[in-house]
């Protein structure tokens, strides 16, 4: 990428606007030398902390000719590519705030965000634009969308008009080094997490607790450190990859390795062959499946490999103790929520308990509670509160739920938990029945909709079951309208998948499928999950 050259850029880079995330995180680096050394580098593209200044901008420039405004919002329709924390980073400068997307969401999931949050602007990795036209025709709202090739070239013509190339804006923008001031507890970006009920709420963080979770998780746990390399198998839209990826190298003026790809197994381990990583982000599933890998050896192929973290949901102690024994490298498990922005708890080097969470990250407390909010003792299971220096503002436009999650200084999590007589915390489940797979969300509700709107189903009931691996899967059981035509016919059973694939999300879908007579209900018709669970027990055939 073009740089704006030589002293000139120095001189205009770097405005001090403290309370500003980009000017700690970003501009720092170029105030106290390190502007040549490697930001980010994906398959086609890197970038250093200078040429990183230099395009985030022009993107900020590019934002406010285009009368884009402080406040408003801009989404992130992205694979992880430089362009992330270019559009990112650029938004923050201007005072815009961006809104990451999961890339995984189907268009009307896409479209509701870019609704509920009233984007104005919207930059799309080229990929995924035809996935998000049906969704921009239903948004007159959005002014500007951009559309970034994965190699920063313009991308290829596609018979989007409407649509800019990420890099022709860019070459075009007023260069706009200044970062807006900004107050620390101002909102800097949303992340969308889903709820129980389907619809996702946008979660409202501050500029200052990003420095917050590198200060704390970043510095203290990971022991971010200059000359580290990260590679975050999970993407930078999740908190869980925007600090693993994004802010804690930044904090330090180390880099990252983006793949933009989809992680299996394959892509990770070839992106560690090639890269040489120090530290290693990924969830349970995928180490599960890395296991499994004929080709997974010390260091995952790393020669550097010194750190391994899992998050989004629990690690199965097998999962963690064959790892540790193949690649040489413990992985640290450690729980974070998009309210939390990230870990609050975690195991620490040298410390690692298998099949628990650890203990409080420093900086943060916890407290396991029963219903009436009094402290249990250990070894009896609680909901899980944590306080600490990076709660989100709250969820837009939802009072009731912001009130009933951020309790003055303490977050509720909607976990369960028990705590070790010697401190360590350890999983129970959630208190709702929403399940994780692969460390992202499902709702049962969600899924049961996506079902019962295939016309041969009645009525549907999805609950979190155990593979063989330990690792939580939907299961379904369905009514079926008529049940003498296809009973349990696999073909149907197929496209009840791929509907529900379609309708809901690509990672939601039933890896087993019952036909049932009726479904366990209260005497209000709210479907009794428990009973299903306690009904397969625990691990599938
Ligand atoms: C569950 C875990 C057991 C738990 C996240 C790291 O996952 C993240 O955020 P989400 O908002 O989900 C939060 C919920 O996920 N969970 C996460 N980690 C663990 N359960 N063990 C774990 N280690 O139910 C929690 O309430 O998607 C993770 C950093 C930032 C994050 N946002």
């Amino acid at each position: 990428m073009d740089g704006i050259g030589g002293a000139a850029r120095q001189d205009r880079t770097a405005s001090a606007a403290p309370g500003n995330a980009v000017t700690w995180f970003l501009d720092r680096h170029l105030a106290e030398g390190r502007g040549a050394a490697l930001a980010f580098t994906d398959p086609a593209r890197s970038l250093t902390y200078a040429e990183l200044a230099d395009a985030s901008a022009r993107f900020a420039g590019g934002l406010r000719e285009a009368g884009i405004g402080r406040e408003r919002r801009l989404a992130m329709l992205m694979l992880d590519t430089v362009d992330f924390p270019v559009a990112f980073w650029g938004a923050l400068r201007a005072g815009v705030v961006p809104v990451p997307v999961n890339t995984l969401l189907p268009p009307d999931q896409v479209a509701y965000i870019l609704e509920d949050s009233r984007a104005e602007a919207v930059v799309v990795s080229s990929p995924l634009l035809p996935a998000l036209k049906p969704a921009l025709d239903r948004c007159p709202r959005v002014r500007l969308v951009l559309k970034a090739s994965l190699d920063g070239g313009l991308a290829a013509e596609d018979g989007t008009s409407a649509a800019h190339d990420l890099a022709y804006f860019l070459a075009r923008a007023p260069v706009e080094p200044d970062a807006v001031p900004a107050s620390p507890d101002e909102v800097a970006f949303w992340l969308y997490s889903s709820g129980s009920t389907g619809a996702p709420k946008g979660v409202k963080h501050v500029h200052s607790s990003l420095r917050a979770t590198a200060d704390t998780y970043g510095a203290q746990v990971l022991g971010i450190a200059p000359d580290d390399l990260v590679f975050s198998a999970a993407k930078l839209f999740f908190a869980y990859g925007l600090g693993n990826a994004m802010t804690f190298p930044m904090s330090v003026g180390a880099a990252a390795a983006l793949l933009p790809d989809r992680p299996t197994p394959d892509a990770a381990l070839a992106a560690v062959r090639a890269h040489q990583p120090t530290v290693f982000c990924g969830v349970p599933t995928l180490y599960a499946a890395m296991l499994a890998h004929p080709a997974l050896g010390r260091g995952a192929g790393s020669d550097r490999l010194r750190r391994c973290i899992s998050a989004g949901e629990a690690l199965p102690e097998h999962v963690g103790l064959r790892w540790a024994e193949t690649v040489g490298v413990d992985i640290l498990d450690g729980i974070g929520s998009t309210e939390m922005l990230h870990i609050f708890l975690s195991n620490r080097p040298g410390e690692v308990r298998y099949g628990t969470s650890g203990v409080p990250v420093p900086g943060y407390e916890a407290r396991i509670v029963d219903e009436a909010d009094r402290d249990v003792p250990d070894g009896e299971t609680g909901e899980l509160l944590v306080r600490g220096p990076s709660p989100a503002e709250g969820y837009w436009n939802q009072r009731d739920k912001s009130r009933r999650t951020f309790q003055g200084e303490w977050t509720r999590t909607g976990d369960k938990y028990q705590r070790d007589a010697d401190g360590h915390y350890r999983y129970q489940g959630r208190a709702d029945d929403m399940f994780k797979v692969s460390g992202i969300w499902v709702s049962p509700f969600e899924v049961e909709a996506a079902l019962t709107s295939h016309p041969a189903v009645q009525e549907a009931a999805v609950i979190g079951r155990e593979d063989e691996d330990g690792l939580t899967k939907p299961m379904a059981f369905v009514v079926l309208k008529d049940p003498a035509s296809s009973a349990g016919g696999e073909a149907l059973f197929e496209a009840l998948r791929e509907h529900v694939k379609a309708r809901a999300g690509l990672w939601k879908y039933p890896r087993w499928i019952e036909v049932a007579d009726d479904l366990p209900k209260t005497a209000t018709g709210k479907i009794q999950r428990f009973k299903l669970r306690a009904a397969v027990g625990g691990e599938a055939p």
